[in-house]
C-alpha cells in the first residue's frame, strides 16, 4: 500500500505538470493563432480573401474553433482559465472581422488603409445626405406661401406646346416664342400640333392647368424645374428652377400683387433689400412688370451675376383676360395676378453664389457647404 501510495503521490504531480504544460501550451497557441490571423488580414487584397480567412479560422471547422474544442481535455481547474482566455480572444477576433466587414461593404479599396488591429475599430460612418440649397430655399418659400393660404401644385416637366405657349397667348407665329429658346421633343407625325411636346421653359405652363382644375377663387404656387437651350453663363443655366404664383379671384389688383411680393421678400431675406419695379413684357400678363433686387453678391456695384447691380428676380403682372378665359373662367368676373420667380437666382442671392452652374454641377465640394 505504502508503495502504491507513494506511486500515486508521485503520479499526481506528474499529471499536474502535464496539465500545466498543456494549458500553457494552449495559452501560447491561442495567442499565436490570434497574431497569425491579424497578420494574415493585413495581406488581404480581395474581399473574397477576407471571407475565406474568416472561414479558415472562425468557421465551424476553422483552426481557431478546433483549438477551442480541445479545452475540454484540460483539468477542471484549467478549463475556466483557458476557456475565459479563448472566449476573450474569440470576441476580439469577431469584432475585428465584423468591423472590417463593414469597411468591405463600403468599399474594399479603402480597406487596407483602415485595417487596424485595435479591436474597438469602428467601421466608417455612413455619410448622411442633406438637402440641396435649391430645395432648402424652395421649402422656405413654400412655407411662406402656405402661410398665406396658397396651395402647392406640381406639374409636368415634359409639357405640351399648348400649355407651355398657346394658353399663354404665345402662338407659334408670335415673336415672343423667340424669348425662350426651347428644347422641342420629336413626336410622331400623327401627333396633333397642340399635343407637341417641349421641355417646359417656364412654370407658367401650369397657369391654365391650375385654373382648369380648381377654378376660382384660386391661390396656388407651382415650384419646379425649367429648361432652356441657353448659352450658359454665371447667371443662366440650361436647367434651372422657377416658382410660379397665381391668384385668381374677384377684384384682384396690382395692390394685392405688391402686398404679396413685399411679404415674400421681407420673409425670405429677413433684411432690407432694395427692389425696383419696372415695366416688363410677357404676353400672358397685362400690365407686366419686372421686380429686380439690388445684387447681394456685389452690393449693387455690378458683377458677372448681375451686370449692372440689379438682378432680375420676379417677373409678374396681372393675368391677361385671355388666359383666364383659356382656363374656362369669365374675365369680366375674375381677375388675378401671376409671378414667376427665378428660384435658382434667389438661392444665389441668399448664399452669395457667384456662378449658377455650380448648383447643378454635382460637385460635392460645393454641395457639402450647405
Ligand atoms: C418667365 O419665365 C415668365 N414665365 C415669368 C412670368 C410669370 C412673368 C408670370 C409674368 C407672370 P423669364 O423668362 O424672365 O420669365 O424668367 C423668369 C425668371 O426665371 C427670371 O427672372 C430669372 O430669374 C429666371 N431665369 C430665366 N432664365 C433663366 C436661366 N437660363 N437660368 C436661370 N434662371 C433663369
Amino acid at each position: 500500500m505504502k508503495v502504491f501510495n507513494n506511486l500515486s503521490n508521485r503520479i499526481y504531480p506528474v499529471r499536474e505538470s502535464i496539465n500545466n504544460n498543456l494549458s500553457n501550451g494552449m495559452k501560447e497557441e491561442l495567442k499565436n493563432i490570434k497574431e497569425k490571423i491579424l497578420a494574415e488580414i493585413k495581406k488581404i487584397n480581395l474581399p473574397e480573401e477576407f471571407y475565406d480567412l474568416e472561414k479558415k479560422y472562425l468557421g465551424r471547422k476553422g483552426e481557431f474553433t478546433k483549438l477551442t474544442k480541445s479545452i475540454k481535455d484540460l483539468t477542471q481547474e484549467q478549463k475556466p482559465i483557458i476557456g475565459k482566455l479563448a472566449n476573450e480572444i474569440k470576441i476580439e477576433l469577431e469584432e475585428v472581422f465584423s468591423n472590417l466587414k463593414g469597411n468591405i461593404e463600403e468599399g474594399f479599396d479603402d480597406l487596407k488603409n483602415r485595417i487596424n488591429f485595435d479591436a474597438t475599430i469602428q467601421s466608417k460612418k455612413k455619410e448622411v445626405g442633406h438637402l440641396h440649397p435649391n430645395t432648402i430655399i424652395q421649402n422656405e418659400v413654400v412655407d411662406i406661401f402656405s402661410s398665406m393660404g396658397f396651395m402647392v401644385l406640381d406639374g409636368p416637366e415634359l409639357e405640351s406646346e399648348y400649355y407651355n405657349f398657346e394658353t399663354l397667348n404665345v402662338l407659334s407665329t408670335h415673336p415672343a416664342r423667340d424669348m425662350q429658346d426651347t428644347y422641342f421633343i420629336k413626336t410622331d407625325k400623327n401627333f396633333k400640333k397642340s399635343e407637341k411636346l417641349v421641355l417646359r421653359t417656364h412654370t407658367s405652363a401650369m397657369q391654365v392647368r391650375a385654373i382648369e382644375e380648381f377654378g376660382a377663387p384660386l391661390r396656388a404656387i407651382f415650384p419646379g424645374k425649367c429648361f432652356r437651350n441657353e448659352a450658359t453663363d454665371a447667371s443662366h443655366d440650361n436647367t434651372f428652377y422657377q416658382l410660379e404664383g397665381l391668384m385668381i379671384d374677384k377684384n384682384i389688383s396690382i395692390s394685392n400683387l405688391v402686398a404679396v411680393m413685399s411679404t415674400l421678400l421681407a420673409e425670405i431675406f429677413k433684411k432690407d433689400v432694395k427692389t425696383r419695379l419696372r415695366p416688363g413684357y410677357f404676353p400672358f400678363v397685362e400690365p407686366g412688370f419686372e421686380l429686380d433686387i439690388n445684387c447681394l453678391i456685389c452690393g449693387g456695384k455690378g458683377c458677372s451675376v448681375c451686370g449692372d447691380g440689379w438682378v432680375e428676380l420676379i417677373p409678374c403682372g396681372l393675368v391677361h383676360p385671355q388666359v383666364i378665359k383659356n382656363g374656362g373662367l369669365d374675365p369680366q368676373e375674375y381677375s388675378g395676378f401671376a409671378f414667376g420667380m427665378g428660384l435658382t437666382r434667389l438661392v444665389m442671392m441668399r448664399y452669395g453664389i457667384n456662378d449658377i452652374r455650380l448648383l447643378q454641377s454635382g460637385d460635392l465640394r460645393f454641395t457639402k457647404q450647405f
